[in-house]
């Protein structure tokens, strides 16, 4: 019934473009797929397969209350198809396949996941099944974005780490070449944060599965990424201790730093191009004797020295190093961040597995009992030896002010990559590419040309004035892995509040943007140096 509905408001849309682009079978393969398709795996059961129109408003199945990134319609004719895969006998992951009716250069994209989720990511798959791609999604191996299914099950845990996105990889490849009835060409992957630790993952543990492999803003170093919100926490305290600051004072924090910092590149354009130039001097916020924050809008000693040590690196027991400082510009964002739940839940349910463990219980004995555990390897900070002999290429990006991940994590990463391989950047730029994006928040967002065609919305945010993917990294990528034109520059896109488009070229690590003078918003006025 479903089926003649949905036909019949395509065949109203054929008639405007091509008759002949859709193949006539293709649909009555979809629609068939999930009574005749016998994948050789048996722990694979297709539980939905049917053909949406261009237009037919889209449902998320994954009925959480986290999992809200849900595309209100379909915005290209496609199959979906939807798979239950048993990963072991405590754990499943739903995989689902968007496979567009015009395959482009018969692409395959795996997209990831967020936080600690649990959520197929919806959004991401409408993004590539737009631009062609065979896109495969997954919930990575349980039901939303919160650790409580953790509790004693380590299977879930194992599926978290790296086991549903290998298990999804192999379901949807099988799948994909199964209803076109032809090999793969390229095969792609592009996440953000936990998604670009799982690109991460895939790129230490298994890169054949890939040619191109995007890391947005990972999550790795993940154990101690969890650590560093309790050592957050631990410093600025709950809201009725004197080092708290509510977010009218984050925001006069952030508005020092822009005015001693944003300079520093040579233009006053509330972008700071390198972050790690900049060191806050939260001092200037100090009350003379006698002034409060209600009359005079400035912080006393505690609340500074609470600030200043946000700006401090978290060292742990003996002062081994665990993870970067906050990154300054980044502090809008970040005090969202500060409170989140996902430490708690980290070291409740994986960790600890006693939901009791409470905010005021976190030392830096917790981050070492955290190490120590290292459920199956999520902390993903091995090297890149295997992507290197796999010749995969990867790029990855973060943005300097992302406020959830600190960027400056992602620099040290790339020095571990070039230390532990003994590859300099001109040797590493073969199969490793680092951008660092100033003005870009976690994933999206910011202050500056933010949009690089990462699979954000955007443009469903702003349907008359959509901003272009070009240059961005998708496309980028897929030159690399196609023509071999290994990606230089990043272009970034974003309207200024008065409606002006800014475009920048943002330059590949070593290398920084620098500006050479002019109309900041114009990426003529920028060069990389
Ligand atoms: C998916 O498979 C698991 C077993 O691996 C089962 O418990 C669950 O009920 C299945 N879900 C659906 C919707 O079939
Ligand atoms: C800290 O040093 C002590 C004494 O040398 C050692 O036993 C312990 O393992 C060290 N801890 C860490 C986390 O390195
Ligand atoms: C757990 C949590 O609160 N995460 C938030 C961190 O900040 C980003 C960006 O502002 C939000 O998108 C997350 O939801």
């Amino acid at each position: 019934m479903k089926f003649v509905t949905i036909y019949a408001a395509s065949a109203a849309l054929i008639s405007s473009s091509s008759a002949t682009a859709i193949p006539n079978d293709f649909r009555a393969r979809c629609s068939g797929l999930a009574r005749e398709y016998r994948p050789a795996d048996r722990s694979v059961k297709v539980l939905v397969s049917e053909f949406m129109a261009k237009g037919t408003p889209f449902t998320n199945p994954d009925v959480h209350p986290t999992c809200s990134w849900t595309p209100p319609k379909v915005t290209v004719d496609l199959c979906r198809v939807r798979m239950n895969v048993t990963t072991s006998d405590t754990s499943n992951v739903y995989v689902e396949a968007f496979l567009p009716t015009e395959w482009k250069g018969k692409r395959f994209l795996m997209t990831g996941n967020g936080g600690l989720g649990g959520c197929t990511a919806y959004d991401s798959m409408m993004f590539g099944v737009e631009s062609g791609f065979a896109t495969l999604g997954h919930n990575n191996g349980h039901l939303g974005d919160t650790a409580v299914p953790f509790l004693n099950r380590p299977e879930i845990v194992k599926d978290y780490s790296y086991r549903a996105l290998l298990k999804a990889i192999s379901v949807g490849k099988d799948a994909t070449s199964y209803l076109y009835k032809t090999d793969i060409r390229k095969s792609y992957y592009m996440g953000c944060s936990t998604g670009g630790r799982q690109g991460l993952k895939a790129a230490q543990q298994f890169p054949q599965e890939f040619d191109g492999i995007i890391v947005g803003a990972p999550a790795n170093n993940f154990n101690n990424l969890m650590s560093n919100q309790g050592h957050q926490y631990k410093i600025m305290g709950k809201p009725s201790d004197p080092t708290y600051l509510n977010d009218d004072q984050w925001k006069a924090v952030h508005d020092s730093i822009m005015k001693h910092c944003d300079g520093i590149d040579g233009v006053l354009d509330g972008v700071i191009e390198d972050t790690m130039k900049c060191i806050p001097r939260p001092e200037d916020l100090l009350c003379r004797p006698g002034q409060t924050w209600a009359s005079d809008k400035c912080l006393t000693t505690t609340q500074v020295g609470a600030v200043r040590l946000m700006y401090e690196p978290f060292y742990g027991k003996n002062g081994t190093f665990l993870y970067n400082r906050l990154s300054p510009g980044s502090e809008t964002e970040a005090i969202r961040n500060i409170t989140s739940q996902y430490i708690w839940d980290w070291m409740r349910y994986a960790i600890y597995g006693n939901p009791s463990f409470s905010p005021d219980d976190f030392s830096v004995d917790t981050a070492d009992d955290a190490n120590r555990a290292d459920p199956f390897g999520v902390s993903t900070w091995e090297d890149l030896t295997k992507t290197k002999a796999a010749g995969t290429k990867v790029l990855q990006y973060h943005g300097l002010a992302d406020g959830a991940i600190s960027p400056e994590s992602s620099y040290r990463y790339y020095e571990h990559v070039s230390r532990s391989m003994g590859l300099p950047s001109v040797d590493l730029d073969k199969f490793y590419r680092y951008f660092p994006v100033p003005g870009l928040g976690h994933c999206g967002g910011g202050s500056g040309a933010w949009y690089i065609g990462n699979g954000m919305r955007f443009n469903d945010q702003n349907p008359d004035r959509p901003l272009s993917q070009e240059g961005g990294v998708l496309t980028r990528m897929v030159k690399w892995v196609e023509e071999g034109v290994a990606p230089e520059r990043l272009t970034g896109r974003s309207f200024k509040d008065n409606g002006k488009m800014v475009e920048k070229d943002h330059c590949k690590w070593p290398s920084q943007n620098f500006y050479k003078g002019g109309d900041p918003d114009l990426k003529e006025s920028w060069g990389c140096k």
